[in-house]
């Protein structure tokens, strides 16, 4: 399948209200700083940058029953949503800068909704060294950037299960998750229960990432919409220091190249988030920079003629 030639919206959600650190509020400066619009405008593709959406400021409070700051975080996931719906409703493929990941509810939410209206099926990449499959009884930290995929997927609470209209707007068979190696006690327990589909480190190490995406992109068809959501922790923070949530053992830069070549190739992603970039912690930009070197091959760049 060769690329879609689809028009781009880029836009962000300046905020760290899910995150246990601060900092990734300014992700979204950090890849403009770093080129993002420019390099896609550049491969010939129609990207404009809608701006940031609006939210409340982060109250960096203690959690409470289990989360931290929920009010803040569903305020800013309607927002993304909004904005997600409305670019997906024009035709343009919606690519959110977070912020952090709990900001997936409202993007995937807006297109689990949009492929109910267009009878599209759905697949979700979600490349991160976490599940995020936890829910407020076993949070160990009561940060929201760890449940995005419980909550789509129905276990999280009402105003996030039902953002996008009657939840749940996702079922864990749409989701493959890539790049796994840090998932907590009991939220182990809770992706093996619900059978979430997950190519860990260990099984990227044993049968190497050309087959781990044959794998996670087998079954897609011109009827299906890709959401593509890119937390940057998936990468080994050797070369992607800039996040909050740093493991070992991550991607290393080939690793995630050939990931992103073969979403390309695969006909590319139709909606992308691209999160947890934390300038704070970084060096000179760095991992903001290699995120968009990343972005670029999902836009199909190659070194040679399939360029
Ligand atoms: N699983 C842990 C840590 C975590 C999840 N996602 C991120 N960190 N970025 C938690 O707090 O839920
Ligand atoms: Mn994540
Ligand atoms: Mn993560």
């Amino acid at each position: 399948m060769s690329l879609k030639p689809q028009p781009v919206s880029v836009f962000g959600a300046p905020t760290d209200v899910g995150a246990g650190r601060r900092g990734a509020s300014m992700g979204p400066e950090a890849l403009r700083v770093a080129g993002l619009v420019e390099a896609l405008v550049r491969r010939g593709v129609d990207a404009v940058d809608r701006g940031d959406v609006a939210g409340p400021r982060n109250p960096w409070q203690k959690p409470v029953d289990g989360y931290r700051h929920l009010d803040e975080v569903v305020a800013w996931n309607r927002a993304v949503m909004a904005l997600a719906s409305a670019e997906l409703e024009a035709g343009r493929m919606p690519v959110m800068l977070g912020g952090d990941h709990c900001l997936a509810v409202g993007s995937i939410a807006a297109v689990a909704r949009h492929c109910r209206a267009t009878g599209k099926r759905l697949r979700v990449l979600w490349l991160d060294a976490h599940a995020d499959f936890n829910t407020s009884a076993i949070t160990p930290s009561g940060n929201v950037h760890g449940m995005p995929v419980a909550c789509l997927c129905g276990l999280g609470p009402d105003a996030l299960v039902h953002l996008g209209g009657p939840g749940p707007a996702i079922s864990p068979s749409e989701v493959r998750q890539i790049g796994i190696r840090s998932v907590d006690a009991q939220e182990k327990r809770l992706v093996r229960e619900h059978g979430l589909d997950i190519y860990d480190m260990r099984y990227i190490d044993e049968v190497g990432m050309k087959q781990v995406m044959e794998e996670a992109l087998a079954g897609l068809d011109a009827n299906t919409h890709l959401h593509v959501s890119f937390d940057v922790d998936v990468l080994d923070p050797a070369i992607a220091p800039g996040t909050g949530t740093r493991v070992p053992g991550g991607l290393d830069y080939r690793e995630a190249q050939l990931m992103m070549e073969m979403i390309a190739d695969a006909g590319g992603a139709d909606s992308l988030d691209l999160v947890e970039v934390n300038p704070a912690l970084d060096k000179r930009n760095r991992t903001a920079r290699l995120a968009v070197d990343l972005v670029e091959s999902l836009f199909g760049k190659s070194t040679l003629m399939r360029d």
